[in-house]
């Protein structure tokens, strides 16, 4: 034990010479660099740079692949230290980091020195909400990952000589404000893709896209994969304040944050967003020409992420109603006429015939009808002299209309 002691005092006594031969350039520094997150996850084969006080670079090292690096053969002295890297930006930016930076500009939570540089994703002035909007629109809806993604790294200032001479240079990617380097987590959530919904071809469609989640949700991003030589005219719509998109080549991107980070329960609105579209040839809406991609994602309440909403499309308006060949014969309207239409999809089929006062004179039934063409022959048509619009419907909803007379 005596011995150990005796060690102990000859360790000692060898970092007093260091510190009183600083002048020597024995001394070095040592350092670790980490991602900024809760596991302050080592950073490997990164450029730490060491500068004096004016800026001016002295040596370059790489971090090793434990995040260690060192410098070696320092006179005593006050240092900078920094880090930088030209490594592939990591895919971790996602509506995680806009709730953190809503809840931010809202004065819900405090960031640490790193974080505001990370925040500061147009690299201009200060963390503003001119941040939060460069993240919506660069980020989300256009695809732009400059500078969003680049690795940023704080400076640090280190005295080197006797005991000092450690440090720890903590770094990120700029707009992972919420630092989650966990490469085995997904930023997308599984949501419930659409139901098939059946569409009149060469018509105009408004299509609601609903959902009954209960539960708040203070962001979301909705990418829709679409066939443009199906959906032309294409015009999209939502009572969500702030909500933006962008409609390019095949791919509609949505994102909506609640500015003031407290978020709502979708359910409450009619529609969360409206397309108005036009058909073109299609005759039904399905995953494959209109598909939520797996880059959709929604955000609740406690900040993560919802994975267990689910999105419908609710039952589609005809804005503008196509004739479906819809024709009748003879006219003037007998009272055996015969019917022609065709349909989009199978269903059930009735012909309404409105008055010149709106109302409802007669009616009369093909029943069920198939896809495509179809004649029908009615006998005994009763209707009083005068003009009339047949209205035809499937399944209750109008689809095409004629004017008739009755002599
Ligand atoms: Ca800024
Ligand atoms: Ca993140």
């Amino acid at each position: 034990m005596k011995n150990l002691r005796n060690l102990w005092q000859l360790i000692l006594s060898a970092t007093l010479v260091f510190t009183f031969n600083s002048s020597f350039a024995q001394n070095s520094m040592n350092g670790i660099v980490i991602y900024l997150n809760a596991e302050q996850t080592p950073l490997a084969n990164v450029d730490v740079l060491l500068l004096d006080m004016e800026g001016e670079l002295l040596q370059t090292t790489s971090s090793n692949e434990t995040g260690n690096f060192s410098f070696t053969g320092l006179e005593a002295g006050t240092y900078k230290v920094t880090a930088q890297s030209d490594q592939e930006p990591l895919p971790f930016i996602d509506l995680l980091d806009v709730s953190l930076l809503i809840d931010y500009l809202n004065n819900q939570v405090n960031f640490t020195s790193v974080q505001e540089m990370l925040a500061n994703v147009n690299g201009i002035s200060e963390v503003d909400e001119a941040d939060l909007n460069f993240l919506l629109e660069n980020w989300y809806l256009n695809g732009e990952n400059f500078p969003v993604g680049n690795w940023i790294f704080e400076e640090k200032t280190v005295f080197v000589g006797g005991k000092d001479g450690q440090t720890t240079i903590t770094g990120g990617c700029v707009g992972d404000v919420s630092s989650d380097y966990e490469p085995d987590k997904s930023s997308s959530n599984p949501i419930a893709d659409f139901n098939v919904v059946d569409i009149y071809p060469n018509s105009t469609i408004e299509l609601a896209v609903i959902t009954d989640y209960a539960q708040i949700v203070k962001n979301f991003f909705i990418e829709i994969d679409f066939d443009p030589f199906l959906l032309n005219e294409l015009i999209l719509e939502s009572p969500l304040p702030g909500l933006k998109y962008t409609i390019e080549n095949n791919l509609i991107r949505i994102i909506w944050a609640d500015i003031n980070g407290k978020g709502l329960a979708l359910c409450d609105l009619d529609n969360l967003i409206t397309f108005k579209l036009s058909s073109g040839n299609i005759t039904n809406i399905n995953p494959d020409n209109f598909g939520l991609t797996e880059n959709c994602s929604f955000v609740n309440g406690e900040n993560q992420f919802a994975n267990d909403i689910a999105l419908k499309f609710a039952e589609p308006v005809v804005t503008s109603k196509p004739n479906h060949g819809f024709d009748i014969y003879p006219i003037p309207l007998s009272a055996n006429p015969t019917f022609q239409y065709e349909l989009p999809y199978e269903g059930n089929v009735n012909i309404e015939f409105i008055n010149t006062y709106g109302q409802t004179a007669n009616r009369i039934f093909p029943g069920q009808s198939i896809k495509g063409y179809n004649q029908f022959s009615s006998h005994d048509l009763d209707l009083a002299s005068g003009y009339y619009i047949a209205m035809l419907r499937l399944n209750g909803q109008l689809i095409g209309s004629k004017k008739v007379i009755v002599r």
